[in-house]
Order: structure tokens, then C-alpha cells, then sequence
């Protein structure tokens, strides 16, 4: 095929494909340390090492039907014609029915795939799991930098909700507190046995999950390129995605800013896993009802 597939199964063998993993390599914004270029590439080569057998679920969730796609070309475009190339491959994938997957990449690639989505489902609701509010409308005079992609949301007026929360600019909280928003901050999280219900119930509508790497905890997810100290724990994150998966229904997905380091391969691995277990989570109910016919 000439490029990296996602998990090593002989999926040709599943005929209905319902999922699209699209990578996006898009870098261009970097506040710090980069590479999230080579997110997606590393995301597949980590996937070949994964169960297809999900320990958790006790399903084979590749069932599903899985297919890659091969990698946007997004080498010496500008942000814009980027973002265009992304719309539009996600616009064609959700035209087909299936669910894309979009493997970043800056946290930017969001703003576009966002956009296709809400051509299809106007009511579409963003979940957005990130250290960060991106919330900037501007950083470092560049408006689609990926400091700044929750606020192009906020002005395309597409609701969402933030979780995992623990660092922000003073404008930033200030727009939040005169905007009435109410994100979800790892204070609140961890002082709160209720927050995966609360999160589920706050909002109604199909949903486009948008995960940037830095919600995660650094300990288990040091690759990005901006590790903020006590994150969202594997628990945490897979409890909430779980939470989503059985009471909303999730039309569009994104694993941004992954930055691969020397070393740790670990960090890569659990950004596959994370990948795998989400959509078997999403996919349960129907390829445990395959399993059972054979
Ligand atoms: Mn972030």
C-alpha cells in the first residue's frame, strides 16, 4: 500500500468500513518544543504493536472496519490551504458515512475538520479534552495558531465543553468568566466523583471529541510539546471517553499535538492504545453483536 496502516490486521477482510483514520501532520505554530509533525506517522507505527483484542472490552475492535488513508500532503502549504486540504478530507469521509479520525498534527487541524462536521450535523457539540483553553485570539499575531483554535470555534458560534483543564492566559480566563463558560479544571475533576455524568448530561447533540496529548498527565504522556503537571490519569480519560461513547453519539474524533521523542516510545504507545480503546467504545455494542453471529 505504500503506507502505514493502523494496527497490524489483515483488515482488507472486513468489507463495510466505518472509520477513516485520516493523518494530518500539520506544525507550523509550535509554542515551544515541536515535532507534532511526526505524530501521526509515530501513532501508526505504535499501533502495530497493540492487541487487537481489547482487554477491557473483550472485543476485536477492528471488526468495525478500519481504513487508513494515505497522509495528507500538507508540505509548504500555509495554515489556510492546510486547513482547506483537512475540510476536505473530512468532509468526504463523513459523506461516506464513516466516522474520521484525525491523527495531528497541531491542535489547529481541529478548526477545519470542526467546520466539515458542522455541515453535516449543525447541532454538533465539541468535547474538548486539553491542558489548555486555546482560547487566544491571537498567538504570536497568527489567529489559526493552535493556541487559538477553541476561540475560532467560539466565534463560528459551535458550542463545547473543556475538560482536564490547569493553564491559561489572564485573557483567557477573563473571556471565559465574561463569556459565562465553565470549563472543566483539574481541580474540579479531581474534587468531583460525579464530573464523567455531569460532562454527559451538560449538553445535547452529536458530538466531535478533539483530544490534544497534554490532557493526559505527564507521567503517563510526556511527549508534547507543553507537559503540564497533574493531568488527566488513564482512568480519568478513558472513563469520560467511555461516558461519551455510550450517551452521545460521536460523529468526528481528533488525537492532536503528540510530539515522539527518543525514548519515549511509551508515550506513543498509550496515544495508539488511547486511539483503539476510544473506538472500541464507540463500536461495542455493534461488534459484540458480529462476534456473536461469527
Ligand atoms: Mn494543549
Amino acid at each position: 500500500m505504500g503506507f502505514l496502516q493502523f494496527l497490524d490486521e489483515d483488515e482488507t477482510r472486513i468489507p463495510k468500513k466505518r472509520v477513516s483514520i485520516i493523518s494530518a501532520p500539520l506544525a507550523d505554530s509550535l509554542s515551544w518544543i515541536g515535532g507534532a509533525e511526526k505524530g501521526p506517522h509515530a501513532i501508526l507505527e505504535a499501533s502495530q504493536a497493540l492487541e487487537s483484542f481489547d482487554d477491557e472490552l473483550l472485543i476485536d475492535t477492528y471488526l468495525a472496519g478500519f481504513e487508513t488513508l494515505p497522509p495528507l500532503n500538507l508540505v509548504g502549504l500555509s495554515s489556510e490551504d492546510a486547513c482547506q486540504v483537512i475540510c476536505q478530507a473530512v468532509g468526504s469521509e463523513l459523506q461516506r458515512e464513516r466516522l474520521p479520525v484525525l491523527l495531528g498534527g497541531e491542535h489547529t487541524v481541529t478548526l477545519p475538520a470542526v467546520a466539515a462536521c458542522v455541515g453535516k450535523f449543525p447541532d454538533v457539540h465539541v468535547v474538548q479534552i486539553d491542558a489548555h483553553l486555546d482560547l487566544r485570539d491571537q498567538y504570536e499575531d497568527n489567529p489559526l495558531s493552535h493556541a487559538c483554535v477553541m476561540r475560532r470555534i467560539h466565534d463560528l458560534a459551535i458550542p463545547f465543553t473543556q475538560v482536564g483543564i490547569r493553564s491559561f492566559s489572564r485573557e483567557e480566563w477573563e473571556f471565559v468568566q465574561n463569556k459565562g463558560m465553565r470549563p472543566y479544571l483539574m481541580r474540579d475533576i479531581n474534587n468531583n466523583t460525579d464530573w464523567v455524568e455531569e460532562v454527559c448530561s451538560s449538553f445535547q447533540g452529536p458530538v466531535y471529541l478533539t483530544i490534544d496529548m497534554d490532557g493526559l498527565d505527564p507521567t503517563i504522556m510526556p511527549a508534547t510539546g507543553t507537559p503540564e503537571p497533574e493531568g488527566l490519569s488513564w482512568l480519568q480519560v478513558t472513563s469520560l471517553l467511555h461516558g461519551l461513547a455510550k450517551s452521545k453519539n460521536i460523529v468526528g474524533m481528533d488525537f492532536v499535538e503528540l510530539a515522539p521523542f527518543i525514548g519515549g516510545h511509551h508515550a506513543v504507545y498509550t496515544a495508539a492504545k488511547l486511539i483503539y480503546r476510544t473506538l472500541g467504545y464507540i463500536y461495542q455494542p455493534l461488534v459484540a453483536i458480529s462476534q456473536q453471529l461469527g
